[in-house]
């Protein structure tokens, strides 16, 4: 990964979120059929929601982009999103690192909107898709809880749905009362994955939020505080392992049993704790 990282340069990544069967995996097939006809390769990653099954991603993303999965140029990897060491957005960011390097320059991940981990994908994106479909009431209000900060671009899939006005104008009135500190306007994009409809729009909107991004201090302004928090999660991951490393279980387990019966309080453990493994100077 060390040395992956500087040939990862240029590598811009589409986060695509939205609630279950929104149509994102059908959306991502067809946003990736536009960039190949623009001789682009595209690397996605799909996060499927760990099954409480088979402990292991859902195989049906692959399943339903499997049109794209002979594509030369296409490459497809799912992730499961539990489990993972240090985190899923760190496995899906090393995942990234290494398709960006390998020349795939344009990488769309999808995630189900859901969840602290998923936000934290989309959020490190370059552009963060939103999509919404007409009909679901309860939708925009999960939205509205969440994800409505992180939508770079909302998309309303199934527009051959009855309800698209309704939820446009519901947008349209949640985006009017958040402004950005960036100063960028949403755009609200209408697609029908299905058909292929509306997606060369799409494509148009992330380019335009792309030069945006591109205007001077603008990249940076956003970039800067998510670098700062991708090292941060980085330390703090490894400073926990070292951590461990250095108290065995046991030790964990009398601790908890002292502390259980009100024999040591925690703050006093945790200072011990800190200091056996080296990092608090006696006082
Ligand atoms: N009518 C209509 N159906 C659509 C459209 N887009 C997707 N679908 C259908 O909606 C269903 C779900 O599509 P997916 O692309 O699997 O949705 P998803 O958001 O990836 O689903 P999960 O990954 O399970 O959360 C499929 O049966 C699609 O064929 C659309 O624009 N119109
Ligand atoms: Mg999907």
């Amino acid at each position: 990964l060390k040395m992956l990282f500087p040939a990862a340069e240029g590598g811009f990544v589409i986060g695509v979120t939205g609630s279950p069967g929104a149509g994102k995996s059908t959306l991502v097939d067809q946003l990736a059929r536009v960039y190949r006809r623009q001789d682009e390769k595209v690397g996605i990653v799909a996060v499927d929601p760990t099954s409480p099954f088979s402990g292991g991603a859902i195989l049906g993303d692959r399943i339903r982009m499997q049109s794209l999965s002979t594509e030369p140029g296409v490459f497809i990897r799912s992730m499961a999103t539990r489990g993972k060491m240090g985190g899923l957005s760190a496995a899906v960011n090393d995942a990234l690192l290494v398709l960006a390097a390998a020349g795939y320059k344009k990488l769309i991940v999808e995630t189900v909107g859901v969840g602290q981990d998923e936000v934290d994908i989309v959020k490190t994106a370059h552009v963060s898709l939103v999509l919404l479909v007409p009909g679901m009431g309860d939708d925009i209000q999960a939205i509205k809880a969440g994800i409505m900060e992180i939508g770079d671009i909302f998309v309303i899939n199934k527009a051959d749905h009855a309800g698209l006005n309704r939820i446009e104008q519901e947008l349209k009135n949640l985006l009017s009362i958040v402004s950005r500190p960036d100063g960028w306007t949403p755009e609200i994009v209408r697609t029908v994955a299905t058909r292929g409809e509306g997606i060369e729009q799409l494509a148009q909107a992330i380019d335009r939020y792309r030069e945006f991004l591109g205007t001077p201090g603008k990249e940076e302004e956003r970039r800067l505080p998510l670098a700062r928090e991708r090292l941060m999660d980085m330390l703090r991951e490894r400073i926990a392992r070292e951590l461990f490393a250095r108290i065995p279980e046991s030790e964990l387990d009398e601790y908890a049993r002292r502390m259980m019966d009100r024999e040591l309080d925690p703050y006093t453990i945790v200072e011990h704790l800190l200091l056996r493994a080296g990092l608090e100077e006696r006082r």
